[in-house]
């Protein structure tokens, strides 16, 4: 029998019960609520991106700080004289301290070290990552200024504190070595690759060495988390017990765990059936010209991983070897742009636009194009409202820890229609197996799963989209943060017991 589905509610009673007198502090780079000077005005806006839409409804449901970087404009003007500022602005919540770095620091640590060299270490995009020592120090020192505010934040009581992703990865180990009774767990957001891949890093001892300071360490899949054992095991000699997951470094024991992220089903849910969602698609709908068309959409981040050139060459592929649809099929495409300032981001765009305008100048005709690009930070209404035309939405990752954008696109779908093309090399394919599983790399393959979707009987695709929905229900982000904060908070005493050896 399955368990019942986990609530904020739920979880909100297990915290309470699990956390006891511990203070619970996440620490993550990027912030939830970015405080914006626009023409002297404040404005509070949330970052595109994954992170936040999955941990802003666990703190808000639990209470304590969140330390993050504050890279707004408006930050400073925000927060009181320790740093601190109560979120969400309009329900007050929990507590977030904002860590102030300069913009070498920045440059260092966050483009250069984090998203030059171990965001396509980590995935298979096929291209290199830039490894430069003056990074790597950057990258150092700014782990040790957040250890510095999460330990003045701990202040010398019990506390849990759950570092994200790959930004602060020399963190944990900081953090014990300064004061060992803090219980530390990490969930890291995108892939670990494989020994091969990994080995590339010059510094990948102190990175395993660093990660192996948490009491658990969370990857989405077990692939991943198979792939960092391996490398422990490999690089620092480090002791795994394959049988329960675990990694002895020194003696000291980090539990090695899958756990699948995901989205708030309820609340997804829910508001796409509000009447500004509503009102919304009929006002996108006459903008876009969308009415009696099939639409097919992208919602992404602009990023490399993401597959978004295979994916406009395969719709170009589909009208080629199906003109009939011409006309007929609309593919919208929302991204936010990115990490701006790093060269690779930069051609990516180039490269956009370019197969954007080789696929629309082919195929377009008078009053219609095949492809309309918004390559804007939509507001979650539109994103809602689009997600509800859609008869199809496309996630043709190359490589991703998980993909939300799967997630969310199912959770949307109350009306139970509505046909996912997702990509093997998600994370979320191995939970969304009524999906159309196609490798973005296949072009011809590629082409004809946007056939089938636009064909597919109307009965084929609700009985796809429940079973679709009933996986995404059960493993809502509610369970993710239950298993993570029981493992955290009871496996961490457990294996800190010296019981075992072989
Ligand atoms: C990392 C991992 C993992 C997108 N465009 C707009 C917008 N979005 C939102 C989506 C979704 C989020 O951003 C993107 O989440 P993803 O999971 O797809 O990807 P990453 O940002 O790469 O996240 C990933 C995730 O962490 C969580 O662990 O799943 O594998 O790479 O929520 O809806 N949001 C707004 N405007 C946009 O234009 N507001």
């Amino acid at each position: 029998m399955s368990e019942p589905t986990w609530t904020s509610e739920k979880l909100r009673r297990l915290v309470h019960r699990e956390i006891g007198d511990y203070r619970l502090i996440v620490v993550s780079n990027r912030q939830p609520y970015i405080h914006e000077l626009i023409e002297g005005k404040m404005h509070i806006a949330s970052p595109a991106g994954g992170l936040t839409t999955a941990i802003d409804p666990l703190m808000q449901e639990c209470g304590g700080t969140w330390v993050a970087y504050g890279g707004g404009e408006g930050d400073l003007y925000a927060v009181d004289e320790k740093n601190r500022i109560q979120v969400p602005s309009d329900d007050p919540s929990y507590t977030l301290r904002l860590v102030w770095l300069t913009q070498q620091e920045q440059q260092g640590y966050y483009n250069g070290f984090s998203n030059e060299g171990l965001w396509p270490l980590c995935h298979n995009a096929f291209i290199e990552p830039t490894f430069q020592t003056s990074d790597w120090h950057t990258y150092k020192s700014v782990n040790s200024v957040f250890a510095k505010q999460v330990l003045d934040e701990v202040d010398g009581r019990p506390a849990a504190v759950f570092t994200q992703d790959y930004h602060l990865a020399l963190l944990p180990r900081m953090l014990r070595q300064a004061d060992p009774t803090i219980i530390t767990g990490q969930f890291w957001h995108i892939p670990w690759p494989t020994y091969e891949i990994f080995r590339i890093c010059p510094w990948g001892d102190q990175l395993l060495d660093g990660l192996l300071g948490n009491d658990l360490l969370g990857f989405h899949i077990g692939d991943h988390c198979n792939n960092f054992m391996e490398a422990a095991a490999r690089v620092l000699g480090a002791r795994v017990h394959d049988e329960y997951n675990v990694v002895y470094q020194n003696e000291e024991p980090t539990l090695v765990r899958p756990f699948p992220i995901s989205v708030d089903f309820e609340h997804v849910s829910q508001e796409s059936q509000s009447q500004e969602v509503t009102d919304e698609m009929g006002r996108v709908m006459e903008e876009m010209d969308l009415g009696g068309k099939v639409v097919g959409l992208g919602i992404d981040r602009i990023d490399y991983t993401k597959g978004i050139p295979h994916r406009i060459r395969a719709i170009g592929r589909f009208f080629e070897v199906y003109p009939d649809y011409i006309g007929k099929v609309v593919f919208v495409q929302a991204g936010v742009m990115s990490r701006t300032k790093i060269d690779a981001y930069q051609h990516l765009s180039a490269e956009i636009d370019e197969e954007l305008k080789a696929v629309n100048d082919r195929f377009g005709t008078g009053n219609w194009l095949p492809i309309i690009y918004l390559p804007d930070n939509l507001s979650a209404v539109t994103l809602a409202a689009l997600r509800r035309i859609a008869r199809f939405c496309v996630v043709s990752s190359l490589h991703d820890g998980m993909n939300l954008v799967a997630k969310e696109y199912v959770a949307s779908r109350f009306d139970e229609d509505g046909v996912l093309i997702l990509s093997p090399f998600t994370g979320a394919a191995s939970e969304l197996t009524d999906a159309l599983i196609v490798n973005p790399y296949a072009t011809d393959d590629f082409a004809d799963a946007i056939r089938d979707a636009v064909i597919m009987p109307h009965k084929e695709r609700r009985e796809r989209m429940v079973r679709m929905r009933n996986v995404v229900e059960e493993n809502n982000i509610f369970k993710w943060a239950a298993r993570l904060f029981v493992d955290m908070m009871q496996g961490t005493r457990r294996a800190r017991r010296p019981i075992r050896s072989f």
